[in-house]
């Protein structure tokens, strides 16, 4: 027998049986094996370092990509443990990384809750890897083994010595598991930019070998500098306010901070997962928060003059808030599991909050005062909107809510196959009109530059004759008639020209449908259009670019000669033929589903065009004017 091949006795057996459970059926442990699922992995690399780290034993991960979409997650913690473990008979490593939730079972001392998505643990990483080498830096030697789909495949050899400590696990990811297995820069940066907020004072360093990138995360005011993030467009009413504590065994960080603007930012996080659709910690935050202002308004006779009480949507206009526990035994509810359920936990987040904050007030009278003020100016706009609602639908009904004029509806009337494309512009509206299928694609165009006449809160936006136009084509309703089961149509596809007007509009509708219709992106209906670039004609065949890339790669690959280059420099250069067979046809085109944190991102940037701050405006303005430019080539 060679000196390094692996004898399987019953007990491996069973090892592998358990592995291949989970090569089976890999979405029960990480949700699907598309592109969110690829990604999972390197999350739950990464979360047994976190762990590490808030154990106090680590202070740096590093995180990188290589060419060959293989990943490498190495951190400086205590290593994980060599030594023959005496049930199993093998090394204490090889039981982390083929035993089903073998993770934690070790965690001596320190703060330990189970991490990654659904607590799976590496051995789920490894039972789905093509290959994965373990390396491990402990008690002055390093250890090695390789993994080839969950099995040994070599014993664990010492490699040679060192005077550090650490864990290092480099995987790749199984193609016969996964559809997709390229790994996305943006979403592993924003993932390790987030942990590196949520665990203060641990280094994340992001290398990219695919594109040369390299990033770093240090973060040492945590959860405090999360929300400064946040509002780093924004005008900001205070420092951020940051206070934390452990009852019943729950670990409880809040931080939070008012902007001069009108949204509400709450993100909450259990064991550091984002839990996207709230639970019982963020019920126990706002139930808590509203009480407590309502009362310190009372108090200091802050609340008169008929306003009875504040509600909490008033209270949190304007508030950017993280809310981070860490629970033992986290229940995950609803169809994405991102929905804390433990029942404890209210009451723990309620009483910390009553606490803390009711002394933070009392110990700064001055922000205490700005926040009562901005909550009953936000109770009053609430009351002032809700009359004037009324009165729009008082006279909506004397004109029997009919469609709006410029829509030019399509004949289906099942929802699922039915479209409505928000084009700018009256002429590529003409365009669309004329191109589109007309059973089952509607076009409503949208004057342009609504944006810039709207330097006000978001609220007003309702009264704008576009933004009524499209609700009422929607058939949604809006504010708290809102109902996504009346949506007219199951894609709403927003069509803007490739300039900067075009990027306010699209971030205008975006910013709106995030505030006001949230459902709408949250079930996936929005979408944004992808027209061309570039019409290249050679020998009378037209070929269409949609990037400065694809052109490039085009014009080596068909050569120069005789060929003409058109720009679009908006949709109405169209006619409608070509709009159709380029940007609405269903069968030839692209369109890009929006994702609700695309909409996030589009309300930051609309803070930004609308916000005092003269900087970032102007940056923003330079950097799409440049991008603009870089068109003309
Ligand atoms: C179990 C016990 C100990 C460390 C770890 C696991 C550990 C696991 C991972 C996974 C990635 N990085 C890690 N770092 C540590 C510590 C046991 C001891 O030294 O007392």
């Amino acid at each position: 027998m060679l000196e390094n091949e692996v004898r399987y006795g019953a007990e491996e057996i069973q090892v592998l049986e358990g592995l291949e459970a989970v090569r089976r059926r890999p979405g029960m442990y990480i949700g699907s094996t598309s592109a969110r699922g690829l990604h999972h992995l390197v999350y739950e690399v990464i979360d047994n370092s976190i762990d590490e780290a808030m154990a106090g034993y680590c202070d740096q991960i590093e995180v990188t990509v290589h060419a060959d979409n293989s990943v490498t997650v190495d951190d400086n913690g205590r290593g994980i443990p060599v030594e023959i473990q005496p049930q199993k008979g093998i090394p204490a490593v090889q039981v982390v990384l083929t035993i089903l939730h073998a993770g934690g079972k070790f965690g001596g001392g320190g703060y330990k809750v189970s991490g990654g998505l659904h607590g799976v643990g590496v051995s789920v990483v490894n039972a789905l890897s093509e290959w994965l080498v373990v390396e491990v830096r402990r008690e002055g030697f390093v250890y090695q083994q390789r993994y080839e789909r969950g099995a040994a495949v070599t014993e664990l050899k010492k490699i040679g010595k060192t005077k550090t400590t650490g864990t290092k696990i480099t995987f790749k990811p199984d193609h016969e598991i996964f559809e997709e297995l390229e790994f996305s820069q943006e979403t592993l940066t924003h993932r390790v930019r987030e942990q590196s907020f949520l665990t203060r004072g641990v280094k994340i360093i992001y290398h990219d070998e695919r594109t040369d990138v390299h990033k770093e995360y240090l973060h040492s005011g945590g959860i405090k500098d999360f929300v400064q993030h946040i509002n780093r467009n924004k005008t900001e009413l205070h420092e951020p306010i940051y206070f934390e504590d452990v009852k019943d065994e729950i670990m409880v960080e809040i931080a939070l901070q008012y902007t001069d603007s009108y949204v509400e930012n709450l993100f909450s996080y259990v064991n550091n997962i984002h839990t996207m659709d709230g639970g019982t910690h963020e019920t126990g935050f706002k139930t808590s928060m509203t009480r407590v202002i309502n009362d310190y308004g009372r108090k200091y006779n802050i609340l008169k003059n008929g306003i009875s009480g504040l509600m909490g949507e008033d209270i949190r206009e304007g508030l950017t808030a993280i809310i981070s526990i860490k629970v033992q035994e986290p229940q995950f509810e609803g169809q994405t599991k991102t929905k804390l359920g433990n029942s404890e936990v209210r009451g723990v987040v309620d009483t910390v909050v009553s606490e803390k904050l009711s002394t933070f007030l009392e110990e700064n009278p001055s922000i205490g005062r700005r926040i009562l003020d901005k909550s009953v100016t936000a109770s009053r706009a609430r009351e002032a909107a809700r009359k004037a609602r009324e009165l729009t639908r008082r006279k909506n009904v004397l004109e029997t809510s009919t469609l709006p004029g410029k829509l030019a509806d399509c004949s289906e009337r099942d929802p699922s196959l039915s479209e409505l494309f928000l084009v700018e512009g009256d002429s590529a509206g003409g365009s669309a009109k004329q191109g589109r299928d007309r059973r089952t694609q509607a076009i409503l165009p949208l004057r342009g530059k609504i944006l810039n006449v709207e330097k006000a809160r978001m609220d007003r936006i309702l009264g704008n004759e576009e933004i009524r136009a499209l609700i009422t084509a929607l058939g949604t309703g809006i504010g708290e008639e809102f109902n996504i089961t009346k949506a007219r149509y199951h894609k709403v596809i927003i069509m803007t020209d490739a300039d900067v007007d075009g990027a306010h509009i699209r971030t205008l509708l975006l910013t709106f449908f995030y505030r006001h219709m949230k459902q709408l992106v949250e079930q996936g209906y929005v979408y944004i259009a992808q027209p061309p670039l570039f019409r290249v004609r050679k020998n009378k065949k037209d070929n269409y670019v949609f990037t400065d890339r694809e052109l490039d790669q085009l014009l080596k690959n068909i050569g120069r000669e005789g060929i003409s280059l058109q720009r679009y420099k908006g949709l109405g250069e169209m006619d409608p033929e070509q709009l159709w067979d380029t940007t609405m046809n269903f069968d030839t085109r692209t369109i890009l589903q929006v994702q609700l944190e695309d909409a996030l991102e589009a309300d930051q940037t609309f803070s930004m065009l609308m916000g005092d701050k003269v900087e970032p405006r102007r940056e923003f303005i330079q950097e799409n004017a440049r991008q603009v430019r870089n068109l003309d080539v």
